[in-house]
């Protein structure tokens, strides 16, 4: 007889590459031994640890599928999931860090910046030397980021940028902002400007309070008449698929990580029923118990298959985006609900900091809203099935 793995049970590791191996080992005693001993004390105090972008960077995790020339490690969209999976079994604010980094900064300086771009900022980004982010969400316009107010008004020798960006991860940190507004001079479309830390009239203020993703600082772009030059512009892209573009490689990683939060519930749930005896039995040897595990194992075993399959088709060059919308939004939703089971599995303890679930529990409340909430994806798929947009 075959011997069932039931922690591995289609049996992904095989299915992956030396290379995407190694990657994800990296990864992965990166996240235990450096970012797990921390991540308790951080989620209380609401603390992030800016010395975190410098480690990954130094590991090679940051950037991951960008080519070596421009200081990447050249590898493949499966490998940049499996570092989101392990990074996120830790916590999804030390994820946000990096995926944002990776995709939301290093990328759209990659893809759609011009020669001078890349070589001032793609090496510092990738080194962690540099914290990045990415603002495009405003006060009024989260799901629908077309209804956007930021704009950029022509000066003489560049743009001067005037509003507000709201819920942006890493900004209170930055160094560097990819920032998107309407600019009047390319008819009111959508474009990327790149600004930096200490630019006159830019500032970015920490949201506080939040009662997720506490490990990972989110703040205010504020942007007072911020004056740029023509380098400022992202030259290469002009509308909505330059955003849309980063956030379809995000919402990738996203799919893999959630699911590393989920595969972490999972177990401590399954340990803790093996630990934990009422009734004269261990919790793991009632029905209602293995039934949960049961739904969890399943759930996470057919959700990284989805992901890993995306991942093939994006190095492949096949990807569609609605692909991504159903793992982003399949894995969310599913990693949510099994954190929540694994909260309540651990009874009393389950709300305890030192059990870690409900802080995944809290975190992909998170999670399951950013980068196109649950419902957004789900109105992305019904469109592409009906031909009926029913946004509005
Ligand atoms: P729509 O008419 O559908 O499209 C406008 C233009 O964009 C193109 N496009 C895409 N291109 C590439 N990839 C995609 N996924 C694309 N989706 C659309 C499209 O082809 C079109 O191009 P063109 O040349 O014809 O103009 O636009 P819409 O306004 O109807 O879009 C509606 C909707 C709901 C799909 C969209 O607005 C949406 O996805 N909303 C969700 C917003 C969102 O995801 N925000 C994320 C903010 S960033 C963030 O949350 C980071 S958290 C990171 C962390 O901390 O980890
Ligand atoms: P809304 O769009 O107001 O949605 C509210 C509710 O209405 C949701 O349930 C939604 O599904 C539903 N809804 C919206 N439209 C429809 C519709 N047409 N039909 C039916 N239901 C609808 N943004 C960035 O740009 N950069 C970042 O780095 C970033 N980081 C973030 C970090 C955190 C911690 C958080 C919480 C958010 C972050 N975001 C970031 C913003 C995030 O992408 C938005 O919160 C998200 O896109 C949802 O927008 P909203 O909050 O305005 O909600």
């Amino acid at each position: 007889k075959i011997q069932f793995q039931w922690d591995d049970p289609f049996l992904l590791e095989e299915q992956l590459s030396e290379d995407e191996r190694m990657i994800r080992d990296t990864a992965r005693a990166y996240a235990q031994e450096k970012l797990q001993p921390r991540v308790i004390e951080a989620y209380r105090e609401e603390k992030t640890d800016p010395t975190i972008f410098r480690e990954m960077g130094d590991l090679g995790l940051l950037g991951v599928t960008v080519p070596e020339s421009y200081g990447g490690a050249g590898a493949s969209y499966v490998a940049y999931g499996l570092v989101a999976r392990e990074i996120e079994r830790v916590d999804s604010g030390y994820r946000s860090m990096m995926s944002v980094q990776s995709s939301l900064v290093i990328y759209p300086i990659f893809a759609y910046g011009s020669e001078d771009q890349k070589r001032r900022y793609l090496p510092k980004l990738i080194s962690g030397e540099w914290i990045g982010c990415f603002g495009l969400t405003e006060p009024d316009a989260g799901s629908d980021p077309s209804g956007m107010k930021t704009r950029a008004i022509k000066t003489d020798g560049g743009y001067r940028l005037i509003g507000s960006k709201m819920w942006i991860s890493n900004a209170p940190l930055a160094d560097v902002f990819v920032v998107w507004a309407k600019s009047e001079a390319h008819g009111n479309a959508i474009r990327g400007f790149v600004l930096e830390k200490g630019m006159k009239g830019l500032s970015a203020p920490k949201i506080a309070g939040k009662l997720s993703l506490r490990a990972s600082i989110t703040g205010e772009i504020v942007l007072d008449n911020v004056e740029v030059g023509e380098d400022a512009l992202l030259p290469n892209v002009e509308g909505l698929k330059g955003p849309f573009g980063c956030l379809n490689r995000a919402r990738y990683g996203i799919s893999w990580g959630a699911l590393g939060a989920a595969e972490f519930c999972w177990h401590a749930a399954r340990q803790y029923g093996l630990d934990r005896k009422q009734f004269n039995r261990p919790l793991a040897q009632t029905q209602l118990f293995q039934k949960k595990l049961a739904d969890m194992q399943t759930e996470i075993t057919l959700g990284l298959q989805g992901s890993l399959r995306v991942g093939r088709l994006m190095d492949e060059g096949r990807m569609a985006p609605e692909m991504i919308s159903i793992v982003k939004r399949n894995n969310c939703g599913k990693a949510l609900d099994i954190a929540r089971m694994a909260r309540d599995m651990h009874g009393g303890n389950g709300i305890s900091e030192e059990y870690q679930v409900m802080r995944h529990m809290l975190n992909l409340e998170t999670v399951n809203t950013y980068e196109g909430t649950h419902d957004v994806h789900a109105l992305i798929l019904g469109r592409a099935q009906t031909g009926l947009q029913a946004f509005f």
